[in-house]
């Protein structure tokens, strides 16, 4: 009998490469016909109309009173914790894309990781107590695969230490925490609308705060410090965004509702096609709050799967299904935070626990219903062939 899986001698399950991340792409003739409009304008970047109503649907779709496109999120994180006048040690989780945590470092502020709530995958408020120190000036939060933190907590813990907090909301958009869409929450949030994000602009971000005299500094910081032609009110980076990526930005808000309800429905299929296997878990959305089930967030237990998350991940790639596996390692575990604070992992040991059991698995508008049924067919697979597949395995790095 043989058995179909790559990494034993099979085909591979597609011919070429499915990805995690491949980007949405809004209406085309709407996006070409927006580019068209920038060109015949000549007017490409520089706070255009383009920008100035991506900002405005945001900033009414998140009902928040102001919302500041960036060029990306990471230096939308940077400005944001230089204007809320972060420095010396901030609280921020491993368990989150590394940018989050670089733009404290590149901001000069040292990183103090706090541990995840090993249920929701996000910073437990309990564990930022206990690392608040008379350095202390803020907390970073990430909303991870966009389900909202211990918002009430953290903000609790914020005013009671006289902290600042920012939210990074980069997997949030269009998400909410009870009825408040998330963007409104702590000093600030960022966005990202990165390619791989399910609203994208390409590159791009947005930093959003019912703060006005905030987001007034952060419009002077992105444009160099400028508040007039030729007047510099303080330092300031090029954080803009173009007109080019707003364009793409406003076309893909204009398709969001049908990408998650896309997302959505190949998040039932997955979830219902792996209940009948052992081990393998998806993260829950709560159907009381917005999501935007962007991710498929699978959690394996080695023990009652029969194949680690690595093995898996192997398997998986062999057939060209590209699942991956973040935040692995953790934060920590990256340079420069592994030579700064050789001892974090012993204080984080749900972040450890996890960066060794999740993986994400193909989703998005260029997956289809088909591909997620051969997906699931292959893990099936691979679980009921452990013990060949992980000899295979062996072989391979014999
Ligand atoms: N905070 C959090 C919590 C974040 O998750 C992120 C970004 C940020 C902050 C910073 O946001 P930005 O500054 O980027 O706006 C990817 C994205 O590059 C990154 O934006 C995202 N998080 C992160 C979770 O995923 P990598 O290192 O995995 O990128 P890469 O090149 O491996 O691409 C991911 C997958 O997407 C690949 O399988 C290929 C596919 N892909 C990618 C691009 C760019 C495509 O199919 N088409 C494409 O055009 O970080």
């Amino acid at each position: 009998m043989t058995i179909d899986l790559a990494i034993l001698g099979g085909t591979p399950a597609f011919t070429s490469p499915l990805h995690v991340g491949t980007p949405n792409i809004g209406n085309r003739t709407v996006l070409m016909a927006r580019f068209e409009d920038a060109l015949d304008r000549r007017w490409l970047t520089n706070d255009g109309p383009f920008v100035k109503e991506f900002e405005a649907r945001m900033a009414a779709k998140l009902q928040v009173r102001n919302s500041v496109a960036v060029a990306n999120a990471t230096v939308g994180l940077e400005l944001a914790i230089r204007a809320l006048g972060m420095t010396g040690e901030v609280i921020a989780p491993s368990f989150t894309f590394i940018a989050t945590v670089h733009a404290l470092q590149w901001n000069g502020i040292r990183v103090v990781f706090g541990d995840i709530d090993p249920t929701t995958h996000n910073l437990d408020p309990t564990a930022v107590e206990k690392l608040i120190t008379p350095r202390t000036t803020g907390i970073v939060a990430t909303h991870v695969w966009g389900r909202p933190c211990a918002i009430g907590p953290l903000r609790e813990l914020a005013d009671r230490y006289g902290l600042k907090l920012l939210f990074d909301a980069a997997h949030a958009f269009g998400c909410s925490a009870g009825e408040q869409p998330i963007g409104g929450f702590g000093d600030a949030e960022v966005f990202s609308f990165h390619a791989t994000k399910f609203v994208n602009c390409a590159e791009g971000g947005a930093i959003t705060t019912n703060d006005d005299e905030l987001a007034r500094q952060l419009r002077f910081m992105r444009n160099f410090g400028f508040a007039d032609y030729d007047c510099v009110e303080r330092l300031g980076t090029n954080g803009k965004m173009s007109e080019l990526s707003a364009a793409m930005g406003l076309t893909s808000l204009e398709a969001m509702d049908e990408i998650i309800a896309t997302n959505q429905r190949h998040y039932a299929d997955y979830r219902q096609r792996l209940a009948s296997i052992p081990g393998i878990t998806l993260v829950d959305y709560d159907s009381q709050f917005q999501q935007n089930y962007q991710y498929v967030v699978a959690v394996l237990d080695e023990a009652r799967f029969g194949l680690s998350r690595d093995e898996l991940v192997q398997v998986l790639h062999a057939e060209r299904i590209l699942a991956r596996r973040y935040f692995y390692p953790g934060c920590h575990i990256h340079e420069p935070y592994r030579t700064l604070e050789p001892n974090a992992g012993l204080t984080l040991p749900h972040t450890e626990t996890l960066c060794q059991r999740v993986l994400l698995l193909p989703t998005g508008t260029a997956v289809g219903v088909e591909d997620i049924a051969k997906i699931v067919e292959r893990i099936q697979t691979a679980t009921a062939h452990a013990g060949l597949v992980r000899a295979a395995l062996k072989s391979r790095h014999a």
